[in-house]
């Protein structure tokens, strides 16, 4: 669908980072979403920059991301620059009053994601949409919807299964957490519906002699209604990608299939297609991401996960990493949400 309509009453968006995940952003706000333009885009890679703006016809164009926030013609900012950035770059957006959504994870630790939600919360109002996108996916909101209908009873188990096909340098114990099993840990407070109290994380690294990496993390969890649960998260599966979530209740069970890909019969095999990486597996997910954050700017009505759950999903991305490098337990203190981020 092309999106020339109108252009009067859209909503005029700056993109930071046109890597990978920006240009689908960049793509999926030009094509996915009649009420938005994109007008303006940052990167550090001049070319890179120049090749994404002839795809959706950006006028501003800047090295200098904080440039572009300032930019008067920019109405709201999509933040998809490297992980390190997203913290300061939330903080500059809120400074300046501007709505902002941005990628996972929204900090490197949970006290610099605490210094945006206390900034958010003495602006009053909620301006920060953190990417943690699988609330927008199909799959999954089947599966909430059917544990908030009350048909599986009280939920007493979490199981997260997150198997990234593999990546071209080893990962630190660290960035799988913030980077990767940061959505496993969301995915485990909004389909639940209870906050986690206790982790307890395991991994094996790459190699023996690099104990600060992981190639495969496992989380155990506690929740505060007494629940348990389990991440798996595979960084190098070296087969493809997959997301799935099981939730088991007093009277029932749901779970998400990613396989859903035709059955193919051939030479003695039976088999189905798994899918490449989050871009194929998420595809849907990012376009109404992106139309609900849009919408939301229109209306003034915020949607999505919150700072607030870009904050608490840090807390438990410290406690993993304790734990990961104690080998112990770690108990989890859950601050009380402040009054603008409570879901109705
Ligand atoms: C990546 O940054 C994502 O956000 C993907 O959803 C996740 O599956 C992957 O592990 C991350 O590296």
């Amino acid at each position: 669908m092309s999106n020339c309509a109108n252009r009067s009453k859209q909503v005029r968006i700056g993109v930071i980072g046109v890597g990978g995940m920006g240009a689908r952003h960049v793509h999926n706000l030009t094509h996915e979403v009649n009420a938005a333009q994109v007008v303006a885009l940052s990167d550090v890679d001049a070319a890179r920059l120049q090749q994404i703006a002839t795809t959706c016809g950006a006028s501003y164009l800047f090295s200098d991301p904080y440039a572009l926030i300032h930019h008067p013609e920019v109405e709201a900012v999509l933040i998809a620059a490297p992980d390190r950035f997203h913290a300061g770059l939330t903080q500059a957006c809120l400074e300046a009053g501007k709505p902002v959504l941005c990628e996972k994870p929204l900090a490197l630790t949970s006290a610099e994601a605490r210094r945006i939600v206390d900034a958010e919360v003495r602006r009053g109002r909620r301006l920060v949409q953190v990417g943690l996108m699988r609330e927008y996916d199909p799959a999954h909101l089947r599966v909430k919807q059917i544990i908030d209908s009350g048909k599986l009873g009280k939920p007493l188990a979490f199981r997260g299964v997150h198997i990234n096909g593999g990546s071209l340098s080893w990962r630190t114990v660290e960035d799988v957490i913030t980077n990767s099993a940061v959505h496993d840990l969301h995915s485990a407070r909004w389909m639940m519906g209870d906050e986690v109290v206790r982790v307890y994380v395991s991994y094996v690294p790459y190699s023996t002699d690099r104990p600060d990496t992981a190639r495969l993390v496992l989380i155990q969890l506690h929740y505060r209604g007494g629940a348990i649960g389990q991440i798996e998260c595979n960084m190098e599966a070296g087969y493809g990608y997959e997301v799935d979530v099981k939730i088991t209740g007093e009277t029932g069970a749901a779970e998400t299939n990613s396989l859903q890909s035709a059955v193919v019969r051939f030479k003695n095999q039976r088999g189905q297609w798994v899918e490449q990486d989050w871009l194929q597996r998420f595809e849907t997910a990012y376009i109404q991401e992106a139309r609900a954050w849009v919408r939301s700017l229109q209306t003034g009505a915020p949607t999505g996960a919150s700072a607030w759950d870009g904050y608490i999903s840090m807390v438990l991305a410290d406690a993993c990493i304790a734990s990961a490098r104690s080998g112990q337990p770690v108990d989890v203190a859950v601050p009380s949400i402040a009054e603008i981020y409570r879901r109705t």
